[in-house]
Formats: C-alpha cells, structure tokens, sequence
C-alpha cells in the first residue's frame, strides 16, 4: 500500500497488489486499516482518496485464493473481521473517503467502494459483485449496501447474475457520482475533496454520521452468517477451485 500526501489537508491511499489485481487478502485489510485509522486520528487529513494501483483495477474482490479452503466458521469470522477493520470503519470514519474507481471494482473492491461516502469512476471502470458465480455470497456488506445506493430490484438483478456493469451503467443507477476519462480520474477526485475541504470537518464528520443513522445494521449480522454457511457447500468448493483452475464451474446446488 501507498500512502501518499496530496497537499496539507489531502491523502491518497493506494492499494498495491497489481499482479494480483489489488485482491483484498487479510494482510492488505490490515494495512488500509492502520491507514485509515491514522488518517482518522489526524486532524491535519481532512480526506481520504482511495485507489488501485496499475492500469486494470481498483480492487478485484476478497483475495479467493486465501478463503476457498477456509470452513464455515473460518468464513464468517474472515467476513466479520473484514466488516470490522475496514467495511464498517470507512463507513463511520468521519474523514470523508472518496473511491476513484480506476478499473475492476468486484465483491470486496465494490464493498469497499460501497461503503466509502463519495464514488468517483473512470470510463474504464467495471462494477460488479459476482460471489455466487463462485458460489459464495457478497461477505463485506454488498448485499446490504447496494440496495442502500441503487434499490433493491437493481441490487437484487446485479447480485443474482453476477454480471458486471460499466460506467456509463453506474452512472445511470447512481451508483458512482459521475464519470471521467480515465487519466482525469485523480484530478476529479482531487477537485472533489477540494469542495468538501472547504466545509467544516467537524460538521462533516456528524453529517456523515447522521446519515449513516438512517440504516440498520441486523442484515449486516444476517449476512455474515450466510456468508459462513455458504462455505459448507460442494459448490462453493466447485466455484473458487473453476476460479483457479480457470473454467466455468459445474454447480449441482448441494
Ligand atoms: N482473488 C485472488 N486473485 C485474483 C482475484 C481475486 N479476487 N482477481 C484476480 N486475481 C488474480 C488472478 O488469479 C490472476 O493471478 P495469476 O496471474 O497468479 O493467475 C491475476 O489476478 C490477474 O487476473 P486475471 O488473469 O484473471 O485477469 P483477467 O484480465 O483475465 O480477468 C477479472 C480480470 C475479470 C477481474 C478476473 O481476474 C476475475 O474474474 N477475478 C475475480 C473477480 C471476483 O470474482 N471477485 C469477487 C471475489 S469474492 C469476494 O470479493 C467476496 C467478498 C466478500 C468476502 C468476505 C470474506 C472473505
């Protein structure tokens, strides 16, 4: 990771695993959170940016490789844990976190865009949660904030099919605030927080939690479960081993 000072008042955190397509394994979760909780604690950070390094993502999804042999219970707590240190954290920081989306945001990388409180995209950019092409569902609060952002009929068409949406598409569903070429993406989310700098951080930080405060969180709680208990089934083990062996998976339903 990178964690780089744009100006006084600016920080640029920059997730950096290109090979792997900045796939969130339990070391770069526990990294983005030491980030994220310095820049929290520092009065002189007034925003946070968000990206993937390389050309092709911001972030691939929760690293499969590190959960496919994962039980149950190991599952839930990966899902929990993730919630805790990073999902749920930016959501309550009250730094306000912006997420220029570069390129793939999938499963855990849209998550995490998710729960960030401004989403910037660049027209390369590709959205999406596919965790039941894997047989799995989304762990890191997909399942609850996508219908927050876009609607439950729209939510529940993206997490079935799995299918990803371009930006244009996020656009239309409100998904991302607005769309840039892609080399102005840093420049648009530096303008961004500019506006937002220029506002009390102390009201921004009640705003943020004021509006969070309008969301439940017992389906946070359901999902973990579910998440866990996806990983007693022959076709989670059947979606993450297509995954790495590179073919389409055979799903039986068991
Ligand atoms: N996890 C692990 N490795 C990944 C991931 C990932 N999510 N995504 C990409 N990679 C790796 C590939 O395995 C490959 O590695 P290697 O070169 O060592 O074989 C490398 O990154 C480059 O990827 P590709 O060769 O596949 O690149 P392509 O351009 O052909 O395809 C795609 C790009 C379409 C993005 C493709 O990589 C892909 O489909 N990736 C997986 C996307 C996905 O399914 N994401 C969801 C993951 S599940 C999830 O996020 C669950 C969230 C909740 C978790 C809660 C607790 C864990």
């Amino acid at each position: 990771m990178i964690v780089k000072n744009l100006s006084d008042h600016l920080q640029l955190i920059t997730i950096n695993r290109p090979q792997q397509l900045n796939a969130l394994n339990r070391e770069v979760i526990a990294e983005l959170h030491r980030a994220l909780s310095r820049a929290e604690e520092d009065p002189q950070i007034r925003a946070v940016i968000l990206m993937g390094s390389g050309d092709k993502a911001f972030i691939a999804g929760a690293d499969i490789k590190e959960f496919m042999h994962f039980t149950p219970e190991e599952g839930k707590k990966l899902s929990e844990e993730g919630q805790r240190l990073l999902f749920d954290y930016v959501e309550q920081m009250h730094t306000p976190v912006i997420a220029a989306i570069n390129g793939y945001a999938l499963g855990g990388g849209l998550e995490l865009a998710l729960a960030s409180h401004v989403r910037l995209a660049s027209e390369r950019a590709k959205m999406g949660l596919p965790e039941v092409s894997l047989g799995v569902i989304p762990g890191y609060g997909g399942t609850q904030r996508l219908a927050q952002h876009i609607g439950k009929g729209r939510a529940m068409e993206m997490i079935l099919t799995g299918k990803m949406i371009d930006a244009r598409k996020a656009y239309d569903y409100g998904l991302v605030g607005e769309v840039v070429p892609h080399e102005k993406l840093l420049d648009k989310a530096v303008e961004t927080a500019e506006a937002i700098m220029k506002n009390s951080p102390a009201a921004i930080g009640l705003a943020i939690e004021a509006i969070n405060a309008a969301y439940g969180r017992d389906g946070f709680k359901v999902e973990s479960e579910l998440f866990g208990k996806a990983f007693a089934t022959e076709d989670f083990k059947e979606g993450t081993r297509a995954f790495v062996e590179r073919r389409k998976p055979n799903f039986t339903g068991k």
